[in-house]
């Protein structure tokens, strides 16, 4: 074993107490005769700042929803505790903390003000919280060991340890490193000692030489909610299996378990489906389906189909499902949107336009929705005999609603005209004696269609003669309103008169 190249740090004010393993260092600690002599055994350090191109950078960035998790956390933060005691060292001492070190460091555990000179590269301390932070040689007379212990209860909660430490060292090429030096965070089991788990381990890279390597600070966060309900030792512990490959330094604070109560229940889904309501549960309107998904107790870490959607097309049934999960487990939430925007159809068949008064009217109205389906019908339709009707133009109007609530309606229109056949046609109809009904016939026919010179005059003439015949059948081969209705049709005859 070669000589050591440096006096170990025994006895003073700074060494408060021994352990069999090796001494403590407390309190605020500045350059010492030790790292004098330390110089002295190490050429100077060339300060080249490479870790960042040759150590693993910590992931710092948050995971996915994050910032939404932050938010909905806000309500139990407030119930959140640390569970670890002086873990930024802001008492200005290890207690309650166990600093131990097993072998003969350069540089033994020692608590750093801010602004002050610590260690063997003479590092400013910084600590990044508070005014002080722990730290140490990382190398010497190996085999060595340092190790931070504290005992902690796990209460059945939501637990978070997270802490940051920095690491610098410089292997010297003149007596070149086979293994590498070990920065470990550990629980041990109270009574056995057994290591329960490593939580994080960093191990130093055996090259470069000669080059001075600083990790910076690299934050840590580890979830140790499985270890809820148990007594635990968290130990960091720093190995240096050789001596004297040259010198390190390690810096620790920051440290804090975080007890947080544990969610029970998944996130709470509320949907929000916006559009115009119709009836029976449909939407007459394009819907969108959004939703909000909240959970105050911890992060929604995932979603699944909690996307906003614009339904812009008719269905009779869309089934939406949102998803969530948060620690207090998955629940999920279905809708189902019926849109129908569309009227339904009222239409008229069977409408021939123009009757003569002996024709039947027949019209009829449907009317049909393929979506939501007719709720309602007012549309009556019309069968009936031209000359009940009357003469001139006659309009029927329907309309329909859908279950949905959209309606629509429609018209159409027909013509009632008298023609001195069709007006024959009625008459020989009524009157059951031919002749009589013929002679009827005759003078309807001299109205309609007057011969040679004054056709006017001989029309009227006629329809004198007609109307005189017809009185004087009333009673016996027709009523008095086929009389009435005959009479009207007859005068509408004569040419130039406009029938309705
Ligand atoms: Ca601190
Ligand atoms: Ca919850
Ligand atoms: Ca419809």
């Amino acid at each position: 074993m070669p000589r050591p190249p440096y006096r170990r740090s025994v006895g003073g004010l700074a060494c408060l107490f021994f352990l069999a393993w090796g001494c403590i260092d407390q309190g605020p600690a500045g350059p010492s005769q030790d790292l004098r002599t330390l110089r002295q055994a190490y050429p100077p350090a060339q300060s080249v700042d490479v870790h960042r191109s040759i150590l693993p950078q910590p992931d710092v960035s948050p995971p996915p929803g994050a910032s939404t998790v932050m938010a909905l956390a806000q309500g139990a933060s407030s119930q959140a505790t640390d569970l670890i005691l002086n873990g930024s060292f802001e008492t200005g001492g290890f207690a309650p903390w166990v600093a131990t070190v097993v072998g003969g460091p350069l540089v033994p555990w020692g608590i750093g003000r801010k602004g002050t000179i610590v260690g063997y590269f003479s590092t400013v301390a910084q600590p990044p919280h508070g005014s002080y932070l722990a730290y140490n040689g990382f190398d010497g007379s190996g085999p060595m060991e340092f190790r931070l212990e504290q005992s902690v209860v796990l209460p059945r909660a939501k637990l978070t340890l997270s802490w940051k430490d920095r690491l610098i060292w410089q292997w010297v090429s003149y007596r070149p490193p086979s293994q590498p030096r070990l920065a470990r965070v550990e629980l041990l089991d109270p009574v056995t000692r057994q290591v329960l788990t490593v939580l994080d381990e960093f191990q130093t890279p055996l090259r470069p030489f000669n080059v001075t390597v600083d990790t910076g600070w690299r934050p840590h966060s580890v979830d140790l909610t499985g270890y809820g309900g148990r007594v635990v030792i968290l130990a960091f512990r720093q190995v240096v299996p050789q001596s004297y490959t040259g010198p390190g330094h390690f810096e620790l604070d920051e440290i804090s378990l975080i007890a947080e109560p544990l969610d029970l229940s998944p996130p709470v889904i509320l949907p929000v489906v916006t559009g115009v309501q119709g009836t029976d549960g449909w939407y007459t309107s394009d819907v969108v389906v959004s939703w909000q998904v909240v959970d105050p107790e911890s992060a929604v870490t995932r979603t699944v189909g909690c996307e906003t959607v614009v339904v812009a097309e008719d269905t009779s049934g869309r089934v939406f499902t949102c998803e969530a999960t948060s620690e207090g487990g998955t629940s999920s939430v279905s809708l189902t949107v019926k849109r129908d925007a569309s009227p339904p159809l009222v239409r008229f068949s069977g409408n021939a336009g123009t009757y003569d008064v002996h024709h039947a009217v027949s019209i009829v109205c449907t009317a049909e929705d393929t979506l939501s389906g007719i709720q309602s019908l007012d549309c009556p339709g019309l069968v009936a005999p031209a000359w009940t009707l009357g003469l001139g133009e006659h309009t029927l109007r329907g309309s329909a609603w859908d279950r949905a609530g959209n309606s629509a309606w429609s018209e159409t229109s027909f013509e009632v005209v008298a023609t001195a056949p069709g007006v024959c046609t009625l008459i020989q109809n009524w009157v059951a004696n031919r002749g009589v009904a013929n002679s009827l016939c005759v003078k309807l026919q001299a109205i309609a269609a007057p011969q040679g010179k004054g056709e006017a005059r001989s029309s009227a003439g006629q329809l004198t003669a007609f109307l005189q015949e017809l009185s004087a059948l009333e009673g016996k081969w027709l009523s008095p309103e086929q009389v009435e209705v005959l009479g009207s049709f007859a005068r509408a005859l004569v040419p130039g008169v406009r029938q309705g």
